[in-house]
């Protein structure tokens, strides 16, 4: 990662209770909550508590205790909103050519729809 983290991001603020979320779930290294431009009738994020922007300064960086939190929240949430029997889609982008917008990692969780291929 070049850029520094910024703490002002919105999920940062979101995390330090400056701005309301629909939480769905609360762990001690992450959060869940919905998305506000839902792409689905399912549309979840996860994001961990600490100030990560993306993949790779998560795995590097992060203690091997919020990655298992983190990744057992995802799938925590399919659970939680009943995505399993139908099948949903997790993603995460990260960086430029994603169109990462927001600078803080997060995990989608979409689902209740068909979603279609992703690629091809
Ligand atoms: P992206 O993967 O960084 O492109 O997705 C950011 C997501 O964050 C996107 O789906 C937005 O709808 C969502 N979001 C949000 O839930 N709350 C916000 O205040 C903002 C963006 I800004």
């Amino acid at each position: 990662m070049t850029q520094p983290y910024d703490p002002n991001n919105v999920f940062a603020r979101i995390l330090r209770g400056e701005i309301p979320c629909r939480k769905v779930l609360e762990t001690e290294h992450s959060l869940a909550f919905h998305d506000i431009g839902p792409q689905a009738p399912t549309h979840i994020l996860i994001i961990p508590k600490g100030a990560y922007i993306g993949m790779d300064d998560f795995t590097t960086k992060a203690s091997d205790a919020e990655v298992a939190d983190f990744f057992r929240a995802v799938g925590e949430v399919a659970r939680m909103a009943e995505l399993v029997e139908t099948g949903y889609r997790v993603l995460s982008n990260c960086g430029r050519n994603a169109h990462q917008e927001v600078q803080h990692l997060h995990y989608h969780v979409v689902g209740g729809r068909d979603l279609g291929r992703m690629l091809g």
